[in-house]
């Protein structure tokens, strides 16, 4: 074998070992399921975080389901969290919406997926930030809405070129309503419809997905690999 299929060799290993995986994930599904999509939880079903109301909005639960449906493979019992109760027009930009707090401690490559469902009267325009001291929030991406009462699954910030967010317990993000780019006002998500405090946005599957950073002896088994690699490649030439 070549010196560089061996190379190869062991970066492949050393990648397949650490697969993305889900750091933590929300499905806003009851546990156990109760037959009801307007009972649900605010607890992670995959790893651990908080989930939290930003700015003054309030929040039910409500069908995963309905509207074209998120990405949750769950039916039935598939509840996503309906969150109301946006600033009244022309105030408090980037202020009301949703927070979850998740440490990335031991994990790098963090990336952030979830679903949204907008009303016709919600905001169209949606703003991401993040935090890496639970104080300071950075604007990091945003999305609008193309149509009301409808369903944006699989919305998506990549934060892996971001290494502040890496291996912090202090990490956090947050999903808020924004005017309209170079306004001051809200849109709303339908065109044809008027915003409204009472708009609802609807979130489900809230993932956020991350690779373990690994464990020093893993870079130790490596560097051995490669100083072998070497030291075999300059006996054959020798
Ligand atoms: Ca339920
Ligand atoms: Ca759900």
């Amino acid at each position: 074998m070549t010196r560089t299929l061996v190379v190869a060799a062991l970066i492949a290993m050393a990648s397949s070992a650490q697969a993305d995986e889900p750091l933590a994930q929300w499905n806003f599904n009851s546990v156990p399921s109760d037959g009801s999509t307007s009972t649900g939880t605010t607890m992670p079903v995959i790893g651990s975080g908080t989930a939290a109301l930003v700015g003054g909005t309030t929040a039910t639960f409500a069908s995963g389901d309905a509207s074209g449906g998120s990405s949750d493979p769950s039916s039935g019992d598939d509840s996503g969290w309906n969150v109301t109760t946006f600033a009244a027009q022309g105030s408090g930009d980037k202020s009301r919406g949703v927070q979850f707090n998740v440490s990335t401690a031991g994990y790098r490559d963090i990336v952030v997926t979830w679903d949204q469902r907008h009303s016709n009267t919600a905001a169209r325009d949606v703003l991401f930030q993040y935090t890496t001291d639970g104080s300071t929030w950075i604007d990091a991406g945003s999305f609008a809405a193309s149509a009301g009462d409808a369903w944006f699954n699989g919305r998506t910030v990549d934060l892996s070129t971001v290494a502040a967010v890496e291996d912090n317990a202090e990490f956090g993000f947050r999903v808020v309503a924004t005017f309209a780019p170079g306004t001051m006002s809200y849109a709303a998500s339908n065109p044809s419809s008027t915003y409204g405090t009472t708009g609802t946005w609807r979130f489900d599957m809230v993932t956020v997905s991350a690779m373990p950073i690994p464990e020093p002896g893993t870079y130790a088994l490596m560097a051995a690999g490669l100083l072998a690699v070497g030291f075999f490649a300059r006996r054959r030439v020798g």
